[in-house]
């Protein structure tokens, strides 16, 4: 039996529903990002028809000769760019990565120290709702309020009081560059292994533009599809003493037959992360970021930590309207266009289901190609909008300013869905 003849109709249209979204509108969401048409085609391969559980050369299922050279290929890939000695590219997730690290390394209650998600950490280090933190004895460390960095001080005296089997560093929503040094500093004085979860910076480490924690880390983990731009997927570098647990971890472990034609897209995203043009993308996400930090402060927004050093910014929008909720921003800005993502700020008194903030990325913007130029216009779109957040003719004139500025910024150009 063949397929169906007729077309799938319903899916075409949402499908072209979403392209013209995603090309119409401002694309802010600091973890996400627009992959190329060739990791794009890689994911859309006959390698979504094999099944290869197992590793290069050690496959419970025949058949994986081209398989393993693929994911050979993406495994020697992503080792040279960032300088590894092992890679496991078969994550389905950043999530899933975290916990095989987890799994790995750790016994159910063991003590580890994690950045607070009230605090920009993640809900994978330790949070009482996920996995983390309901088999493991999460501990967690945040920011110095006076300047809304992470208090390093604190961390060690932490790690000292409670003696963690691991330290983790990395974070989803902290503007700031973070130290891995330090941390490894720390993790050795107190006998500590240390993982940093790179999920949200792996491309700008690629880049050259923040410290790259692979030669002082025991773990890394990240996404491949934020600032790295590649597919959705996660992958974990580690030392090869470390290679076999982590590698066990992931299958048998945690997951079943690896994604291949994602591990494809992967090893194609790794190509371009290590082309020298990688290195402009990096620096002008910052730029842009940082541009666009000092254009929304002049509209009178708070940034934690007074701006940024990296992809994004966290807004604290009480200054600019004490009533106003990120829930609230987060639907208006939608309705304008514009997508971002509510996000509680250091200490928000608000749950994270409305809280006072926003969190804004340029990964995307950038790989469209807006710059420094464009991001006063950015910032008067959304102090527009923010300023009569009901205001539903207010948003539909700024979703028409927002598409013309994205028009003469074309994603992908002559694709229908
Ligand atoms: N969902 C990701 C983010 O937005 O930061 C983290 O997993």
């Amino acid at each position: 039996m063949g397929w169906p003849s007729s077309p799938d109709t319903e899916i075409e249209q949402l499908l072209a529903a979403e392209l013209d979204r995603q090309q119409t509108g401002l694309q802010l969401i600091a973890s996400e990002n627009f992959a190329s048409p060739a990791v794009m085609a890689a994911t859309g391969t006959v390698l979504t028809n094999k099944y290869s559980e197992g590793y290069p050369k050690k496959r419970y299922y025949g058949g994986n000769a081209i398989v393993d050279d693929i994911e050979d290929l993406a495994r020697d890939r992503v080792c040279a760019l960032f300088g590894a000695e092992h890679a496991n590219v078969q994550p389905h997730s950043g999530a899933n990565a975290n916990v095989a690290v987890y799994l790995a390394m750790l016994q159910a209650g063991d003590t580890v120290l994690g950045m607070s998600l009230d605090h920009g950490g993640h809900l994978t280090h330790g949070s009482p709702v996920n996995i983390s933190g309901l088999f493991y004895n999460f501990v967690g460390y945040g920011l110095t309020p006076s300047d809304e960095r992470i208090d390093y001080d604190a961390v060690r005296d932490l790690a000292l009081e409670h003696r963690p089997k691991m330290i983790v560093a990395g974070a989803t929503a902290y503007p700031r560059q973070i130290d891995p040094q330090i941390f490894r500093d720390i993790a050795d004085e107190v006998g500590a292994l240390f993982m940093f979860d790179a999920a949200h910076i792996a491309g700008l480490i690629a880049a050259g533009v923040h410290p790259n924690p692979v030669p002082v880390a025991d773990i890394v983990t990240f996404t491949t599809h934020k600032t790295l731009r590649g597919p959705r997927g996660g992958t974990i570098l580690c030392r090869e003493e470390y290679a076999k647990a982590i590698d066990k971890a992931i299958f048998p472990g945690l997951q079943g037959g690896p994604l291949e034609h994602v591990i494809a897209a992967k090893a194609v995203a790794f190509r371009e992360a290590a082309d020298p043009t990688f290195a402009d993308y990096g620096a002008a996400i910052v730029a842009n970021a940082e541009a666009l930090a000092e254009a929304l402060a002049k509209q009178s927004f708070r940034l934690v930590s007074g701006g940024t050093d990296n992809h994004l910014l966290l807004v604290d929008l009480r200054p600019f309207d004490a009533e106003l909720t990120g829930k609230v921003a987060q639907a208006s800005l939608d309705a304008a266009g514009i997508t971002l993502n509510k996000n509680t700020v250091p200490d928000d008194p608000r749950s994270p289901f409305v809280t006072s903030g926003v969190r804004i990325g340029t990964p995307a913007v950038t790989t469209q190609g807006m710059g420094t130029d464009e991001m006063p216009e950015i910032a008067e779109l959304i102090a527009a909008v923010l300023s009569a957040p009901e205001d539903e003719a207010v948003q539909a004139e700024v979703a028409e300013r927002t598409a013309a500025l994205c028009a003469r910024f074309p994603v992908y150009p002559g694709l229908i869905g």
